[in-house]
């Protein structure tokens, strides 16, 4: 079985999936035993491993570690530039930025990638990437020199979406950016959800199990999270949001 076909098996027949998201910076590589027992713990549905930039942390070796703790819990590298390809992952979300404009992240940067993936041997899960404005400038946005959908606007979304079904990506990510003011609406979720037949991963200021909750009940099918575990050492917090994410059920497609 495939990663992706093992997180739609345990993620969206029944249920939403819940991903936590590892920024190389900023979890010490002491910490990863631990942290990485936590998620195997918790049912953590898969680890993203990526940021907008790498100011310190070995990309590699850190995803080495990762991958040598992560038990039952699938690596999938979330990349934030070229620099961030690893054999050890077990998959990678092979990113086209759709909601923006600029040739080089919607197929250049892909074209470069494609022969390293493939050296890497790793599992590609084709994923269209949106940036939705959440109030200000995030990293994503800056980093990307593009101008996120408006917020407002969830048929502008919705439409993305479509055409990303249509051009053959697997999955749909709504993003907010990392440490977002403001997490993707839920009703923009629930304009998505109803307009493609893909499953929709949803994260960026996501700061508590209940907003999480929340998203899945909009639609949702899989909820990342990265900057409240980075600044909460609460030990409960990742099994609070595992439960909160798998608990929920999705209610967006009986309102059809
Ligand atoms: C960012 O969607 C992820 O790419 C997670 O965002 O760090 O705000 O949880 P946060």
């Amino acid at each position: 079985m495939t990663v992706f076909e093992r997180l739609i098996d345990s993620g969206i027949k029944n249920r939403a999936g819940y991903f936590i998201l590892l920024d190389p910076d900023k979890l010490p590589e002491a910490q990863i035993p631990e942290f990485m027992q936590r998620c195997n713990s918790a049912g953590v549905d898969a680890v993203l491993i990526g940021g907008s930039l790498l100011m310190n942390a070995e990309f590699d070796p850190f995803v080495q570690q990762v991958k040598s703790h992560a038990g039952n819990v699938p690596v999938i590298l979330f990349p934030g530039s070229l620099y961030q390809i690893s054999s050890h992952a077990d998959a990678i979300l092979f990113l086209s930025l759709i909601s923006g404009r600029q040739a080089q992240h919607l197929i250049g940067s892909q074209v470069l990638a494609a022969p390293r993936v493939k050296r890497a041997g790793l599992e590609v899960i084709p994923t269209a990437y949106m940036l939705i404005d959440c109030g200000r400038q995030t990293a994503a946005q800056f980093m990307s020199g593009t101008t996120p959908l408006p917020r407002n606007k969830p048929d502008i979304a919705a439409a993305h979406a479509l055409a990303a079904q249509y051009l053959g990506f697997k999955m749909i990510y709504l993003e907010a950016g990392s440490g977002a003011d403001n997490s993707v609406p839920d009703e923009m979720i629930t304009t998505v959800k109803r307009a493609a037949e893909l499953p929709v991963i949803v994260g960026g200021g996501i700061r508590t199990p209940e907003a999480a909750a929340a998203k899945v009940k909009a639609g949702a099918s899989f909820i990342v999270t990265g900057t409240v575990l980075e600044e909460n050492g609460d030990d409960g917090l990742i099994k609070a949001f595992a439960d909160a994410v798998h608990r929920a059920k999705n209610t967006a497609k009986e309102k059809r």
